[in-house]
């Protein structure tokens, strides 16, 4: 602005005296210089409203890129936030899952597992069903003794009609494969008393060793029915001898039957084998 005036300052020359013709063409001058600075300082004015409407743009502007960038700021600080919230929240739901894959894995090796037991389980009972209808049948069967045999439970008797040695009878019994008769239970030594009809030979002897009683197969004896005194090995009687084999007598009023004989006396004998 000052330049401009100092221009307008140099247009005006000092010292010279202007004619009519220059006086008014001075004054004509002088108010297009006047219009000239006016429009100039028009001009400024309006350059200067110019630059400060830039100015307060140019502050505006800045505040509201501050304000945008605030904005931005706090979005992206807030889209952060949300995507390590969700990060956090995969995390947890994968472990939950993997959890529940260890869980349905364990799950399903525990239904195998019973399933299995379950199918070993009805093999089973149905293995044991078929062997208990097997057995059934077996058990309806009505066993059978030979003919003149006695039956008593599951055991086949026969009292022989002739009288010989123990041996003979022992002899007899082998050769229809039985065994002369071997007491094992008090029921059958019952049953045995019910049924004969005099002193018969039964499998008992300590012909081996005197005083130690076996069984006809081997076995030592255990259950034993001596009448009172027996056995006496013939009382030390000269003329008896020795008495090495047992006999049972019909039923006396008790149960206890024994008796031991030489095994040269002649005695009926009793023959036991199972019913079939
Ligand atoms: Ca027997
Ligand atoms: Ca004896
Ligand atoms: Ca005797």
């Amino acid at each position: 602005m000052e330049e401009i005036y100092a221009n307008v300052d140099y247009v005006k020359p000092v010292g010279l005296r202007p004619s009519t013709n220059q006086t008014s063409r001075s004054g004509s001058d002088r108010r297009f210089l006047g219009a000239v600075v006016l429009l100039l300082g028009l001009l400024s004015f309006v350059l200067l409203a110019g630059l400060i409407g830039l100015g307060v743009h140019h502050r505006d502007s800045a505040a509201e890129h501050l304000a945008v960038r605030e904005n931005l700021t706090e979005r992206l600080q807030a889209s952060e936030n949300k995507t390590s919230s969700l990060s956090r929240e995969i995390e947890r739901l994968q472990t939950l899952s993997n959890r529940d894959r260890d869980s349905a894995a364990e799950h399903l090796a525990v239904r195998e597992n019973l399933t299995e037991r379950l199918q070993a389980s009805e093999n089973k009972t149905s293995s044991l069903s078929r062997e208990i209808e097997r057995l059934q049948t077996l058990s309806n069967r009505v066993k059978t003794c030979p003919d003149g045999w006695k039956r008593f439970e599951s055991t086949c008797y026969l009292v022989s009609v002739e009288t010989a040695s123990w041996e003979r009878g022992w002899q007899d019994c082998t050769s229809r494969g039985a065994d002369l008769v071997i007491v094992d239970r008090a029921e059958e030594q019952t049953f045995l008393t019910i049924i004969l009809e005099q002193d018969t030979w039964i499998g008992l002897t300590d012909r081996d060793q005197e005083g130690s009683w076996k069984w006809s197969d081997g076995t030592p004896l255990t259950l034993a029915f001596w009448r009172t005194g027996q056995p006496d090995n013939g009382g030390g009687h000269p003329q008896i001898g020795e008495e090495d084999c047992a006999t049972s007598s019909p039923y006396r009023g008790t149960g206890k039957n024994w008796n031991d004989l030489p095994c040269d006396a002649s005695k009926p004998w009793i023959c036991e084998k199972n019913a079939n």
